[in-house]
């Protein structure tokens, strides 16, 4: 299938009450549900009240949206030491699900929902689906994993609230992935970005790119670059949305990008947004860097007050060519974790990336950062795939791609850089959220 032109977009709006609201209106509404929602939780939640009284502020205090900065942060360690149920503002018996972070080790964080939570979730996604241009006639093929990671739930309900089908694949399989696609007629499709161009470049290697109908691709839950949003549209002539979420919040649906891809849109009619210096928690002014932090308006099970993310972008508030209102906040640089200190130099994977898809061939956007400490001086190793064609190429040829990537790479992230080239498919692909980075320093 060929890509589908912007001027041959479906722009359709699911909720254009919500979606297009003015900012008065918005921020009336927010306002309402805030001082509804702090005196929920103050009744309900233990931790909450005890914050708030050393903080000597009362629910009656909040009376607007503007008042949010009077009210207690909440952080990634508060929802452990409050592990599992701790933070519930409903009885247990009130909860219809519960899902967790992908991580795989550890104690993991863990959200619950009520039955209306899991209804304001598929209504989010389903919202996201419809900026990606599909209908209750479309075939949603979900190899996110379905389990306590909230990708494959949240997808199958945005396409239930749609009235799509769903095809729950779960992730796993390429080779099964594409048949299935293939076979079902899948018209979008939803997984990581990383997982997503390994998709792209499977079904190239097949030669099945033409057999398949996928016009959309709905793909987030780890950072990526455009760059790499329009490779993945290339190798498929797909156009692909980045989706962003997190469990503590809700899964995927928090913010999504329209057409235009000038930022993802916030559903802060559910989800408050603020962006905040990490350094001292005053806001940042309309594209100023800080760390988002959520407030859950309407949520019922572990409604969240000022929760933090780690997760670092800005925020814009102007209205979009698409006719939303919502905010837009940008793609994610990364998470403050996620971000390296390099000899003092601040460095995110998502930088590598650009810098690498910018070369125009010779290597493949499959990298991987290693830290080491030499001589109490950090060393930063980028490994890079090979584009096939090189890789027979002799020697001489790969000592110049070499030493060109080490001096993109340098110019892109300041910091001089080892460069390791290794032949095609060496790095390890992953099915969920890539893994890029390892940091072998003991700090
Ligand atoms: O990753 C939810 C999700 C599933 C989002 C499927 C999109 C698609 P968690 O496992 O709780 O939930 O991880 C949340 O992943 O704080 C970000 O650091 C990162 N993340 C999620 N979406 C994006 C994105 C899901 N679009 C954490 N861009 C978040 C960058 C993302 N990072």
């Amino acid at each position: 299938m060929a890509k589908i032109a912007l001027e041959n977009w479906n722009e359709s709006i699911r909720d254009p009450k919500m979606e297009c609201m003015s900012r008065d209106e918005m921020s009336a509404l927010q306002g309402e549900r805030l001082v509804k929602q702090v005196k929920n939780v103050y009744e309900n939640v233990e931790f909450y009240k005890k914050k708030m009284d050393e903080m000597g502020v009362e629910p009656g205090d909040i009376k607007g949206i503007e008042d949010i900065n009077k009210l207690p942060f909440t952080t990634k360690e508060d929802l452990r030491d409050n592990y599992p149920f701790g933070l519930l503002a409903v009885p247990k018996e009130k909860i219809a699900r519960v899902q967790g972070t992908s991580g795989t080790t550890g104690k993991l964080t863990l959200a619950s929902y009520t039955q209306k939570d899991v209804d304001v979730w598929g209504e989010c996604v389903a919202r996201g689906l419809t900026m990606a241009g599909l209908t209750s006639a479309d075939r949603i093929h979900v190899c996110y994993g379905y389990g306590l990671f909230t990708g494959g739930m949240g997808l199958d309900l945005g396409a239930r609230a749609l009235g799509a089908m769903a095809i729950p694949m779960s992730s796993g399989n390429t080779k099964r992935q594409l048949m299935c696609m293939e076979d079902f007629g899948a018209t979008a499709f939803a997984c990581t970005p990383s997982y997503a161009l390994y998709l792209a470049e499977a079904a190239q290697e097949a030669n099945v790119v033409d057999r398949l109908q996928i016009k959309a691709g709905i793909n987030g839950a780890e950072p990526w670059t455009d760059e790499m949003r329009q490779k993945i549209e290339d190798i498929l002539h797909i156009n692909s949305f980045d989706i962003y979420g997190l469990c503590e919040i809700t899964g995927p649906g928090v913010a999504m990008d329209c057409i235009h891809h000038k930022g993802l849109h916030v559903y802060e009619d559910y989800f408050y947004p603020e962006v905040l210096n990490p350094a001292d928690q005053s806001a940042c002014a309309d594209g100023e860097t800080g760390e988002l932090v959520f407030t859950t308006l309407v949520k019922e099970g572990m409604p969240l007050i000022r929760y933090r993310t780690k997760d670092l972008t800005s925020i814009e508030h102007s209205a979009c060519e698409c006719g939303r209102t919502l905010p837009r906040i940008q793609k994610f640089t990364g998470r403050t974790d996620d971000m390296k200190v390099i000899r003092g130099v601040n460095v995110f994977p998502t930088q590598v990336e650009t810098a690498l898809l910018s070369m125009g061939g010779g290597v493949a956007p499959h990298y991987m950062l290693i830290v080491d400490r030499e001589n109490n001086l950090d060393v930063l190793t980028v490994m890079v795939e090979v584009d096939e064609k090189y890789f027979s190429d002799e020697i001489r040829k790969l000592d110049g791609l070499k030493n060109k990537v080490g001096a993109v790479l340098k110019q892109a992230l300041g910091v001089s850089v080892r460069v390791k080239l290794v032949e095609p498919k060496t790095i390890q692909r992953s099915e969920g959220k890539a893994k890029r980075v390892i940091d072998n320093r003991n700090l």
